[in-house]
Protein backbone atom coordinates (compact mmCIF):
# COMPACT_ATOMS: atom_id res chain seq x y z
CA UNK A 1 0.00 0.00 0.00
CA UNK A 2 1.51 3.30 -1.10
CA UNK A 3 1.72 6.01 2.06
CA UNK A 4 -1.18 8.18 0.45
CA UNK A 5 -3.43 5.33 -0.05
CA UNK A 6 -6.95 5.80 1.14
CA UNK A 7 -8.10 2.13 0.94
CA UNK A 8 -6.29 -0.86 1.90
CA UNK A 9 -5.20 -3.64 -0.26
CA UNK A 10 -8.07 -5.82 0.85
CA UNK A 11 -11.00 -2.82 0.79
CA UNK A 12 -8.97 -2.49 -3.10
CA UNK A 13 -9.03 -6.47 -3.65
CA UNK A 14 -13.21 -6.45 -2.25
CA UNK A 15 -14.26 -3.61 -4.32
CA UNK A 16 -12.37 -5.06 -7.72
CA UNK A 17 -14.43 -8.44 -6.37
CA UNK A 18 -17.64 -7.15 -5.83
CA UNK A 19 -17.69 -3.73 -7.73
CA UNK A 20 -18.64 -1.41 -4.47
CA UNK A 21 -17.41 -0.55 -1.68
CA UNK A 22 -19.00 0.86 1.91
CA UNK A 23 -16.44 3.12 3.79
CA UNK A 24 -16.45 4.55 7.11
CA UNK A 25 -16.57 8.67 7.53
CA UNK A 26 -14.59 9.66 4.52
CA UNK A 27 -16.45 13.15 4.96
CA UNK A 28 -15.72 14.92 8.57
CA UNK A 29 -18.87 15.69 10.54
CA UNK A 30 -18.16 19.69 9.98
CA UNK A 31 -18.18 19.17 6.37
CA UNK A 32 -21.16 16.96 6.27
CA UNK A 33 -23.19 19.90 7.66
CA UNK A 34 -21.49 22.30 5.11
CA UNK A 35 -22.72 20.12 2.16
CA UNK A 36 -25.62 19.58 3.04
CA UNK A 37 -26.63 23.00 4.17
CA UNK A 38 -25.31 24.29 1.10
CA UNK A 39 -27.44 21.55 -1.46
CA UNK A 40 -30.40 21.76 1.06
CA UNK A 41 -29.99 25.65 0.41
CA UNK A 42 -29.95 25.56 -3.68
CA UNK A 43 -32.98 23.30 -3.85
CA UNK A 44 -34.55 25.27 -1.28
CA UNK A 45 -34.10 28.56 -3.97
CA UNK A 46 -34.48 26.32 -6.75
CA UNK A 47 -30.72 27.79 -7.79
CA UNK A 48 -30.40 26.65 -11.58
CA UNK A 49 -33.28 24.95 -12.69
CA UNK A 50 -33.98 27.57 -15.04
CA UNK A 51 -30.56 26.22 -17.02
CA UNK A 52 -31.56 22.88 -16.23
CA UNK A 53 -28.91 21.69 -13.72
CA UNK A 54 -32.23 21.09 -11.21
CA UNK A 55 -34.92 19.03 -12.13
CA UNK A 56 -37.50 15.65 -11.41
CA UNK A 57 -35.02 12.98 -11.27
CA UNK A 58 -38.87 10.71 -11.50
CA UNK A 59 -41.55 12.74 -13.24
CA UNK A 60 -42.05 15.92 -15.92
CA UNK A 61 -40.96 19.02 -14.87
CA UNK A 62 -43.79 21.29 -13.67
CA UNK A 63 -42.87 24.53 -12.09
CA UNK A 64 -45.71 25.36 -10.25
CA UNK A 65 -45.74 22.05 -8.56
CA UNK A 66 -43.05 20.87 -6.07
CA UNK A 67 -40.40 17.74 -7.86
CA UNK A 68 -41.34 14.24 -6.31
CA UNK A 69 -37.89 13.57 -6.46
CA UNK A 70 -35.54 16.91 -6.33
CA UNK A 71 -32.09 16.43 -8.45
CA UNK A 72 -29.42 18.73 -9.30
CA UNK A 73 -26.42 18.20 -11.47
CA UNK A 74 -22.99 19.77 -10.80
CA UNK A 75 -24.02 21.68 -7.86
CA UNK A 76 -20.37 23.41 -7.75
CA UNK A 77 -21.22 25.60 -10.87
CA UNK A 78 -23.71 26.97 -8.06
CA UNK A 79 -21.41 26.46 -4.90
CA UNK A 80 -17.80 25.96 -5.75
CA UNK A 81 -17.44 25.84 -2.13
CA UNK A 82 -18.94 22.09 -2.38
CA UNK A 83 -15.37 20.55 -3.60
CA UNK A 84 -12.92 22.90 -1.54
CA UNK A 85 -13.10 20.23 0.98
CA UNK A 86 -11.13 17.96 2.63
CA UNK A 87 -14.16 15.44 1.37
CA UNK A 88 -13.12 16.40 -1.85
CA UNK A 89 -9.28 15.67 -1.51
CA UNK A 90 -9.76 12.73 0.25
CA UNK A 91 -12.87 11.04 -2.83
CA UNK A 92 -10.13 12.15 -5.90
CA UNK A 93 -7.19 10.34 -3.61
CA UNK A 94 -9.68 7.34 -4.00
CA UNK A 95 -10.53 7.34 -7.21
CA UNK A 96 -6.72 8.51 -8.53
CA UNK A 97 -6.33 5.00 -6.59
CA UNK A 98 -8.48 3.21 -8.27
CA UNK A 99 -8.96 4.07 -11.74
CA UNK A 100 -5.21 5.79 -12.05
CA UNK A 101 -3.63 8.82 -11.58
CA UNK A 102 -5.24 10.34 -14.61
CA UNK A 103 -8.60 10.18 -13.26
CA UNK A 104 -10.52 13.38 -12.21
CA UNK A 105 -13.67 14.70 -11.34
CA UNK A 106 -16.84 14.05 -14.44
CA UNK A 107 -19.04 15.60 -13.04
CA UNK A 108 -21.55 15.81 -9.50
CA UNK A 109 -25.21 14.62 -8.51
CA UNK A 110 -27.64 15.38 -6.04
CA UNK A 111 -30.56 13.54 -5.00
CA UNK A 112 -33.49 14.44 -1.96
CA UNK A 113 -35.37 11.77 -1.55
CA UNK A 114 -38.62 13.19 0.07
CA UNK A 115 -39.76 11.48 3.49
CA UNK A 116 -42.75 9.16 2.95
CA UNK A 117 -43.93 9.55 -0.67
CA UNK A 118 -39.72 9.95 -2.33
CA UNK A 119 -39.58 7.31 -5.06
CA UNK A 120 -37.62 4.38 -5.83
CA UNK A 121 -34.44 5.10 -8.12
CA UNK A 122 -34.81 1.61 -10.45
CA UNK A 123 -32.19 -0.96 -10.74
CA UNK A 124 -29.77 0.15 -13.24
CA UNK A 125 -26.04 0.67 -14.77
CA UNK A 126 -24.47 4.22 -14.68
CA UNK A 127 -22.85 3.06 -18.09
CA UNK A 128 -26.18 2.67 -19.40
CA UNK A 129 -26.50 6.44 -19.56
CA UNK A 130 -23.40 6.81 -21.69
CA UNK A 131 -22.34 6.94 -24.96
CA UNK A 132 -22.01 3.34 -26.46
CA UNK A 133 -19.24 4.74 -28.45
CA UNK A 134 -16.19 5.06 -25.82
CA UNK A 135 -15.01 2.89 -23.00
CA UNK A 136 -14.48 4.08 -19.80
CA UNK A 137 -13.12 3.70 -16.47
CA UNK A 138 -15.52 5.60 -14.21
CA UNK A 139 -16.86 5.03 -10.64
CA UNK A 140 -19.14 6.92 -8.42
CA UNK A 141 -18.53 8.07 -4.32
CA UNK A 142 -22.25 8.25 -3.26
CA UNK A 143 -22.11 10.57 0.28
CA UNK A 144 -24.77 9.75 2.91
CA UNK A 145 -25.08 13.26 4.66
CA UNK A 146 -27.93 11.72 7.31
CA UNK A 147 -28.17 7.80 8.39
CA UNK A 148 -29.58 5.76 5.48
CA UNK A 149 -30.87 2.39 5.64
CA UNK A 150 -33.04 0.42 3.13
CA UNK A 151 -36.14 2.25 4.43
CA UNK A 152 -35.10 5.47 3.62
CA UNK A 153 -33.51 4.38 0.41
CA UNK A 154 -29.44 3.45 1.26
CA UNK A 155 -27.47 2.03 -2.00
CA UNK A 156 -28.25 -1.65 -2.82
CA UNK A 157 -26.03 -3.36 -4.80
CA UNK A 158 -25.90 -6.65 -6.99
CA UNK A 159 -22.19 -7.89 -6.15
CA UNK A 160 -20.16 -9.17 -8.67
CA UNK A 161 -22.38 -7.25 -11.83
CA UNK A 162 -19.26 -5.13 -12.65
CA UNK A 163 -17.93 -7.53 -14.56
CA UNK A 164 -21.28 -7.87 -16.67
CA UNK A 165 -21.55 -6.28 -20.15
CA UNK A 166 -23.80 -3.21 -19.98
CA UNK A 167 -27.34 -4.99 -19.73
CA UNK A 168 -30.38 -3.72 -21.85
CA UNK A 169 -32.38 -0.75 -20.41
CA UNK A 170 -35.24 1.24 -20.79
CA UNK A 171 -37.40 4.67 -19.62
CA UNK A 172 -39.73 3.80 -17.55
CA UNK A 173 -42.63 3.30 -18.57
CA UNK A 174 -41.21 3.86 -21.84
CA UNK A 175 -41.32 7.81 -21.34
CA UNK A 176 -38.31 8.91 -22.74
CA UNK A 177 -38.29 12.67 -21.18
CA UNK A 178 -37.99 11.53 -17.82
CA UNK A 179 -34.50 10.86 -16.63
CA UNK A 180 -33.82 7.51 -15.07
CA UNK A 181 -33.33 4.38 -16.99
CA UNK A 182 -34.73 0.96 -16.04
CA UNK A 183 -32.65 -1.78 -16.80
CA UNK A 184 -35.22 -4.93 -17.95
CA UNK A 185 -32.49 -7.53 -18.45
CA UNK A 186 -32.61 -10.96 -16.16
CA UNK A 187 -30.15 -10.36 -13.65
CA UNK A 188 -30.27 -12.26 -9.71
CA UNK A 189 -32.51 -9.07 -7.96
CA UNK A 190 -32.53 -11.69 -4.79
CA UNK A 191 -28.85 -11.11 -4.53
CA UNK A 192 -29.04 -7.05 -4.03
CA UNK A 193 -27.59 -5.98 -0.71
CA UNK A 194 -28.27 -3.10 1.19
CA UNK A 195 -25.36 -0.68 2.30
CA UNK A 196 -27.02 1.45 5.13
CA UNK A 197 -24.52 3.95 5.91
CA UNK A 198 -24.18 6.70 8.65
CA UNK A 199 -23.76 10.55 7.92
CA UNK A 200 -20.23 10.75 6.10
CA UNK A 201 -19.76 7.77 5.08
CA UNK A 202 -19.52 6.53 1.86
CA UNK A 203 -20.47 3.90 -0.72
CA UNK A 204 -18.14 3.67 -3.74
CA UNK A 205 -19.30 1.84 -6.71
CA UNK A 206 -18.13 0.82 -10.02
CA UNK A 207 -20.12 2.29 -13.32
CA UNK A 208 -21.14 -1.44 -14.29
CA UNK A 209 -22.61 -2.47 -10.49
CA UNK A 210 -25.90 -2.66 -10.65
CA UNK A 211 -27.53 -0.62 -8.09
CA UNK A 212 -30.77 0.76 -6.73
CA UNK A 213 -32.49 2.90 -3.84
CA UNK A 214 -36.18 1.89 -2.93
CA UNK A 215 -38.43 4.14 -1.86
CA UNK A 216 -38.28 6.53 1.41
CA UNK A 217 -40.71 5.23 3.89
CA UNK A 218 -39.07 7.19 6.90
CA UNK A 219 -40.68 10.41 7.85
CA UNK A 220 -37.37 12.78 6.91
CA UNK A 221 -36.09 13.46 3.54
CA UNK A 222 -32.96 11.10 2.79
CA UNK A 223 -30.09 13.58 1.03
CA UNK A 224 -27.25 12.25 -0.60
CA UNK A 225 -23.79 13.70 -2.94
CA UNK A 226 -22.25 11.89 -5.52
CA UNK A 227 -19.07 12.62 -7.16
CA UNK A 228 -17.90 10.90 -10.29
CA UNK A 229 -14.59 10.28 -11.35
CA UNK A 230 -13.36 8.58 -14.72
CA UNK A 231 -10.19 8.95 -16.77
CA UNK A 232 -10.50 10.16 -20.54
CA UNK A 233 -13.13 7.57 -22.38
CA UNK A 234 -11.53 5.94 -25.48
CA UNK A 235 -13.45 6.36 -28.59
CA UNK A 236 -14.12 2.99 -29.71
CA UNK A 237 -16.86 3.54 -32.44
CA UNK A 238 -19.28 0.61 -33.87
CA UNK A 239 -18.52 -2.30 -30.90
CA UNK A 240 -22.23 -1.69 -29.81
CA UNK A 241 -25.51 -0.13 -29.39
CA UNK A 242 -27.37 1.48 -26.85
CA UNK A 243 -31.04 1.72 -28.57
CA UNK A 244 -32.40 2.98 -25.17
CA UNK A 245 -30.87 6.44 -25.39
CA UNK A 246 -32.37 6.95 -28.84
CA UNK A 247 -35.01 9.52 -28.93
CA UNK A 248 -34.66 10.97 -25.15
CA UNK A 249 -35.14 14.08 -24.19
CA UNK A 250 -36.01 15.64 -20.86
CA UNK A 251 -37.33 19.02 -20.10
CA UNK A 252 -34.00 20.05 -18.44
CA UNK A 253 -32.61 19.55 -21.55
CA UNK A 254 -35.31 21.87 -23.47
CA UNK A 255 -34.36 24.78 -20.40
CA UNK A 256 -31.14 24.01 -20.76
CA UNK A 257 -31.17 24.39 -24.69
CA UNK A 258 -33.04 27.39 -24.44
CA UNK A 259 -30.73 28.65 -22.02
CA UNK A 260 -27.75 28.83 -24.05
CA UNK A 261 -29.59 30.34 -27.09
CA UNK A 262 -29.79 33.59 -24.89
CA UNK A 263 -26.63 33.67 -24.04
CA UNK A 264 -25.76 30.88 -21.02
CA UNK A 265 -23.62 28.75 -23.64
CA UNK A 266 -20.37 31.39 -22.97
CA UNK A 267 -21.33 31.28 -19.25
CA UNK A 268 -21.22 27.27 -19.37
CA UNK A 269 -18.40 27.07 -21.23
CA UNK A 270 -16.69 29.13 -18.34
CA UNK A 271 -17.96 27.26 -15.89
CA UNK A 272 -16.43 24.16 -17.60
CA UNK A 273 -13.48 25.81 -18.90
CA UNK A 274 -11.34 24.71 -15.15
CA UNK A 275 -12.31 21.21 -15.36
CA UNK A 276 -11.76 20.88 -19.15
CA UNK A 277 -8.40 17.95 -19.56
CA UNK A 278 -7.09 20.11 -22.30
CA UNK A 279 -3.74 17.98 -22.16
CA UNK A 280 -5.25 14.92 -22.99
CA UNK A 281 -5.64 14.45 -26.57
CA UNK A 282 -8.19 11.51 -25.70
CA UNK A 283 -10.40 13.88 -23.70
CA UNK A 284 -10.27 16.76 -26.23
CA UNK A 285 -11.48 14.16 -28.71
CA UNK A 286 -14.20 12.76 -26.23
CA UNK A 287 -15.25 16.25 -25.54
CA UNK A 288 -15.27 17.00 -28.90
CA UNK A 289 -17.32 14.72 -30.37
CA UNK A 290 -19.47 14.87 -27.42
CA UNK A 291 -20.07 18.64 -28.21
CA UNK A 292 -20.81 17.84 -31.75
CA UNK A 293 -23.16 15.31 -31.22
CA UNK A 294 -25.24 17.79 -28.61
CA UNK A 295 -25.61 20.39 -31.59
CA UNK A 296 -25.86 17.85 -34.35
CA UNK A 297 -27.76 14.83 -32.75
CA UNK A 298 -29.88 15.66 -29.80
CA UNK A 299 -32.86 17.11 -30.57
CA UNK A 300 -36.31 17.71 -28.72
CA UNK A 301 -38.46 15.26 -30.21
CA UNK A 302 -41.41 16.51 -33.12
CA UNK A 303 -44.56 17.82 -31.31
CA UNK A 304 -46.20 14.67 -32.71
CA UNK A 305 -43.47 12.49 -31.94
CA UNK A 306 -43.95 13.54 -28.44
CA UNK A 307 -47.89 13.26 -27.85
CA UNK A 308 -47.49 9.51 -29.16
CA UNK A 309 -44.74 9.10 -26.49
CA UNK A 310 -47.60 10.22 -23.40
CA UNK A 311 -50.36 8.15 -25.09
CA UNK A 312 -47.86 5.35 -24.99
CA UNK A 313 -47.25 5.84 -21.21
O1 LIG B 1 -29.42 7.98 -4.67
C1 LIG B 1 -30.11 7.41 -5.50
O2 LIG B 1 -31.32 7.27 -5.37
C2 LIG B 1 -29.48 6.81 -6.75
C3 LIG B 1 -28.05 7.17 -6.93
C4 LIG B 1 -27.43 6.56 -8.16
O3 LIG B 1 -28.08 5.93 -8.95
C5 LIG B 1 -25.99 6.75 -8.38
O4 LIG B 1 -25.31 7.34 -7.55
O5 LIG B 1 -25.49 6.28 -9.43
Amino acid sequence: MEATAVLSDTETALYNRQGYLALKSLCPPEEVELIRATLMGLFESRTGYEEGAQYDFVGRDDPSKPARFPSMHDPRHYAPELVKTAYFQRALALARQLLGENAALYGEHALLKPGLAGPETPWHQDEAFRSPDFEYKELSIWLALQPVTAENGCMQFIPGSNKYEVLEHRSPGGDKALHPLECCADFPRELAVPAPLEAGDCTVHHMRTLHYTAPNTSPTPRLAYILIFNTPPVYKPGRREFPWLEGRWTDSQTRRKLWHKRGGLAIDVMRRLPSARLTSPRWVAWAAIRAVNKVWKSKPPAPAQQASIKETV
